[in-house]
Order: structure tokens, then C-alpha cells, then sequence
């Protein structure tokens, strides 16, 4: 037996004192070190009781120890969970409750509201903070520098994701060791990354994109990180020369055109810049190349299937495309009533099957059966059709979703929680234009007969439940939310009325 996700992520690694991460301080973590943090590690996970197949829910500040602890949970065979640092208690502890977490890891500074939550659970908590300190450090630094890596199969799991839903009820998406590394296989040779890459690394490390995608590659490939807490402008564009590949949303590629400095010179040794999670406008990609040379390289994927297109490394990149099916990946286009293939060039429902496509999701079989087909074919909800020479690109979505700077957000969970606020009869909550995020959220509001709702309680109100970036950035009052005939609110029509509310000038 083996533990396929451990052996080729991390395993292969062993004994190489060559650079892994590069941190933002000058110091280098090397791939020897780095395995002997994530076995330390280890050492406190199986001493705490915990066993292959329970959850471990993590929410923390990115940091080389953040990255060991998923290390770790893979080769003691845990079901790693990640979860966004911007999430309130009252988010995380659905997301606890749900998981069925047998430990929790968080900042120190979250402990006080998370223990009662591991506590009712019967779940461990440990702490580890920004800079490595913490009750998890305190166990490990007196732990072995190596462990026995625990079997697990290809078909085990290996991560939970939760993704939130049209009902506003997150979900908890079932990744296996095999669709995580079948994936980070297929991308490291798409996109031609070897030993001698340099990823400059500023996504957070509790989504796809940061961890299965940019880490999980780097680390099949053997290559290194210049790893960063997060997106900040001013490090972007000094380590810049220093780095061969860029992994981002499309603010980051907006951000960096927006600053005079970034110019072709300071990227004259990368090789690739990759953008995905959110649709880069065809101006951005056409600015790009006309101020560095470089076409960027769009992918387009989800959290319950990893990658699943991506433009070509050495053929065309077309921009307002999301590139061709990768290999392994079948993709088609379906009508989104009689779930039939339409015919092609037509707009329709984007299905994909292949090795990346989740196992389900946790403990609801309604909505896996409701989206994940008996023939493996997941329905993704995305709108596009496939061009003549089979690239796809994305029209629309059939779910109500707004991204934000490379953040989903449901409106329904919002919502929810606006429909229940002192004065409110009703809302609908819709994305907009926005300059920097590419869209953002606003509140539509009816008030109840005879009552003026207090906004500024109801934002308030919001903050305490809600991650921040979820929260409507303008909160409007209307008479009446427009209605089909149906019944149904047409959202199109609320988001024409409001979409120069926060667009570029
Ligand atoms: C921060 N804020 C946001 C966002 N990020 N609000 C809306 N949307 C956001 N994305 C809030 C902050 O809390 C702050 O609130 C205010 O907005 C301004 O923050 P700012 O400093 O400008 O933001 P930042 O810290 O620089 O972050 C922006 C960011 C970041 C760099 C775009 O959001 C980011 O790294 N996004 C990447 C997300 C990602 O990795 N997505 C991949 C998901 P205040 O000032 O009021 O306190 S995986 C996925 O989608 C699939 C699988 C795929 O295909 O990859
Ligand atoms: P998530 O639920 O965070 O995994 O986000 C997945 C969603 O992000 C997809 O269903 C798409 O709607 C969107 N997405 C990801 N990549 C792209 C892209 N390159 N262009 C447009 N939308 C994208």
C-alpha cells in the first residue's frame, strides 16, 4: 500500500535541500525542511487521537505551516478542510458542525469563539498563528522530523471544500487523492512546469486555486514558491523578477496594469501568467499583451471539479475564452431544460466528467444526485458553447452567483438574512460592475408596509454574520422588486438599473 496524494505531492521530495518556499522575509524554506514540519505535524494529528478519514477544519492565516498542516492531514490520511479567514463563528460553525470535524485549527485570535463550537462537537482545538506560533507549534517542535506515512487509496478522501448553494445551505464538496493529483498531473505537463519554475504565489490557500491548483503543481513538479501572505501591490511588483510563473484572479492582472511599474522589463524572465476564478475581460487580456508581451493563460474550473479547460500553452489564447477541454476531460453542452446535448456552437449548460470530478457532496445525496449525474457528468450551472475549433466560452450562469475578487457569494444566503432584519418585507441581492472586484454586491430592499428600514442596523447586522466580503455595498430601497409573470424576480432588470453604480468611470 501507498498514499498516492503523499508519495507524489510530497514524499518524492525527501531528502532535497533544495528551495521549496521563498519567503517574503528573505529566509527559504527547502523541500527537506518542509517535510520535516509537515511529519512534526503529523505527529500531533495522530497523538491527538485523530484517525484516517476524520476532518480537520483549518482556518488560518497563509504561512509555510499553514501549507505543512495540509501536508500533514494528507499523509496521516485525514480529510483536510479549509476554510476562508474572512468567515464569522456563525459561518464556521455550520461548516464545523456539518464536517463532522474531529479537530479544529484556527488562529489564536479565534479560539475564544471556536472553542464552545469544538467543544459540543467532542472535537480538539489548536492554535496556530500568522507567524508559526501557536498550541500546534508547542506540540510539533517537540515531535519526530519524520513520520510513517499512512496507507490510503487513489479513491480515499483526501479534502472537503464547502461551497455554498442556490438554497443559501453550503455544501461540502468530497475530493478524492485522486481527483486533487490527477488534476495538479494534467495541469504540471499542460502548462510545462518543471523543477526550475518560480511561482509567485499571493492567492489565499483555502480555495482550488491557491492550494490544489498553484501549490499541488508546483509541488508535482518539484519547483518552488515565493509564497506571500496575500495580494499587496507593492511585493507583487519586486518579486516579480525573481519569478518565472504567476498564478491569479483577474484583479490581480488589473491591479498590476493599474501601477506604472509593471511593465514588460520587470517581467522579462517569466515565462506564463495564468488567470481563473472569475472572467477576465478580453480589455484586460488585450492590455496585457499590448504592456508585457504576454498573452495570459485562461483556465476555467470549480471547486467540485478542479480544472477543467485551459487555454494552450503553445497554441492560440483567445481571449474571452476559457481555452479547450483538458486532456482526460470531457466537456458538453446541454440544454439546461431536457438536459440533451444541443447542438453545436449553441448556448447551453457546461457538463464535464473526467478523473477531477468530485465524489459528492457530504451527507446530501439529494443535491449530489441533483448535480452530479448517474453518468459522471458533472452539471457545473455555467452558460457557454464551444467554437468551431472547440474552445469554450462562458456566457453567463444558470445559478444565482456573484464572484467577487475570485469569491463566490450566493445571493440567497444574504438574502435570508436581509428578509429577516426589523422593517424589511422583502430583497433581492444582485451583483454588480465593479472596477477592482469585477462585480460586487448589492442589497435590494422593500420595506414592510408602513416602516422605514434602518439600514445602518441592518449593515450592522450583516457584519456580525456574514464574511465581509459577502456583505451588499450599497443597500437600496425600492417600492416593489420587478416580477415576471410567474412571479419570479427578474434580476436582470435589477441589475441593469443599478450597474453604474460602482463601474469604472
Ligand atoms: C477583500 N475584500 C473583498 C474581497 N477581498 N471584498 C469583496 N470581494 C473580495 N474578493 C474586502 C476587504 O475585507 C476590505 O474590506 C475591502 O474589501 C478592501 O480590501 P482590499 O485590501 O482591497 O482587498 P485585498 O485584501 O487586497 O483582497 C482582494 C483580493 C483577494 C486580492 C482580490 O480577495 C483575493 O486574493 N482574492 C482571490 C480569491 C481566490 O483565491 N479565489 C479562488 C477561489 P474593508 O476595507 O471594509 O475591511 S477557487 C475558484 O474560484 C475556482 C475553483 C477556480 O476556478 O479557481
Ligand atoms: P468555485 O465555486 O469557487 O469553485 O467557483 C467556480 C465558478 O467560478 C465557476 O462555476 C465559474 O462560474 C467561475 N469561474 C472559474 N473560472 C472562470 C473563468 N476563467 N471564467 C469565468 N468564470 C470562471
Amino acid at each position: 500500500m501507498a498514499n498516492p496524494l503523499y508519495d507524489r505531492l510530497f514524499g518524492r521530495h525527501a531528502g532535497k535541500d533544495t528551495p521549496f518556499l521563498h519567503l517574503g522575509d528573505g529566509t527559504t524554506v527547502t523541500h527537506a525542511d518542509f517535510l520535516a514540519l509537515a511529519a512534526s505535524i503529523a505527529h500531533c494529528l495522530s497523538d491527538a487521537g485523530l484517525s484516517p478519514g476524520d476532518r480537520v477544519a483549518v482556518q488560518v492565516e497563509k504561512s509555510p505551516q499553514a501549507l505543512a498542516l495540509y501536508a500533514a492531514s494528507v499523509q496521516t490520511g485525514l480529510v483536510f478542510l479549509p476554510l476562508n479567514t474572512a468567515y464569522t463563528v456563525s459561518e464556521l460553525t455550520y461548516f464545523i458542525e456539518n464536517s463532522g470535524a474531529r479537530m479544529v485549527v484556527c488562529d489564536g485570535s479565534g479560539e475564544e469563539g471556536l472553542r464552545p463550537v469544538a467543544e459540543r462537537l467532542g472535537a480538539g482545538l489548536l492554535t496556530l498563528n500568522a507567524d508559526g506560533s501557536g498550541t500546534l507549534n508547542e506540540r510539533a517542535k517537540n515531535a519526530a522530523s519524520a513520520f510513517k506515512t499512512v496507507d490510503r487509496d487513489a479513491s480515499d478522501l483526501a479534502a472537503f471544500l464547502y461551497t455554498s448553494g442556490t438554497t443559501g445551505r453550503s455544501k461540502g464538496a468530497m475530493l478524492t487523492q485522486s481527483n486533487l493529483l490527477s488534476n495538479a498531473e494534467t495541469l504540471a505537463e499542460h502548462w510545462r512546469f518543471t523543477a526550475d519554475d518560480v511561482l509567485l504565489h499571493a492567492l489565499p490557500i483555502f480555495h482550488t486555486h491557491g492550494l490544489f491548483v498553484a501549490s499541488n503543481v508546483t509541488l508535482v513538479a518539484g519547483g518552488s514558491m515565493i509564497f506571500l501572505p496575500k495580494f499587496d501591490l507593492d511585493t507583487m511588483i519586486q518579486m516579480m523578477p525573481r519569478a518565472t510563473a504567476m498564478m491569479g484572479v483577474p484583479t490581480f492582472y488589473t491591479r498590476l496594469l493599474d501601477d506604472p511599474r509593471f511593465t514588460g522589463t520587470l517581467v522579462k524572465e517569466m515565462r506564463l501568467f495564468i488567470s481563473g476564478s472569475a472572467p477576465l475581460l478580453a480589455e484586460t487580456h488585450t492590455r496585457f499583451e499590448e504592456r508585457t508581451g504576454h498573452r495570459i493563460l485562461e483556465r476555467y474550473g470549480m471547486t467540485e471539479t478542479n480544472m477543467n479547460t485551459s487555454n494552450p500553452y503553445d497554441g492560440e489564447r483567445k481571449a474571452g475564452t476559457v481555452g479547450l477541454a483538458l486532456p482526460g476531460v470531457e466537456l458538453k453542452i446541454t440544454d439546461p431544460e431536457t438536459g440533451k446535448d444541443v447542438p453545436q456552437g449553441d448556448v447551453g449548460v457546461i457538463e464535464v466528467r473526467g478523473p477531477n470530478v468530485f465524489k459528492g457532496y457530504w451527507q446530501m445525496p439529494e443535491k449530489t444526485a441533483a448535480e452530479l449525474r448517474k453518468n459522471g457528468f458533472f452539471i457545473t450551472g455555467d452558460l457557454g458553447r464551444i467554437d468551431a475549433d472547440g474552445y469554450v466560452q462562458i456566457v453567463g450562469r444558470d445559478k444565482d452567483l456573484i464572484i467577487s475578487g475570485g469569491y463566490n457569494i450566493y445571493p440567497k444566503e444574504i438574502e435570508l438574512l436581509l428578509d429577516d432584519q426589523p422593517g424589511v418585507l422583502e430583497s433581492a441581492v444582485i451583483g454588480v460592475p465593479h472596477g477592482d472586484f469585477g462585480e460586487t454586491v448589492v442589497g435590494v430592499l422593500v420595506a414592510a408596509p408602513d416602516e422605514t428600514p434602518d439600514l445602518e442596523r441592518i449593515a450592522e447586522a450583516v457584519g456580525g454574520s456574514l464574511a465581509r466580503f459577502k456583505h451588499p455595498r450599497k443597500l437600496m430601497v425600492v417600492d416593489e422588486l420587478p416580477r415576471n409573470t410567474m412571479g419570479k424576480v427578474q434580476k436582470n432588470s435589477l441589475r441593469d438599473r443599478y450597474r453604474d453604480l460602482f463601474a469604472p468611470a
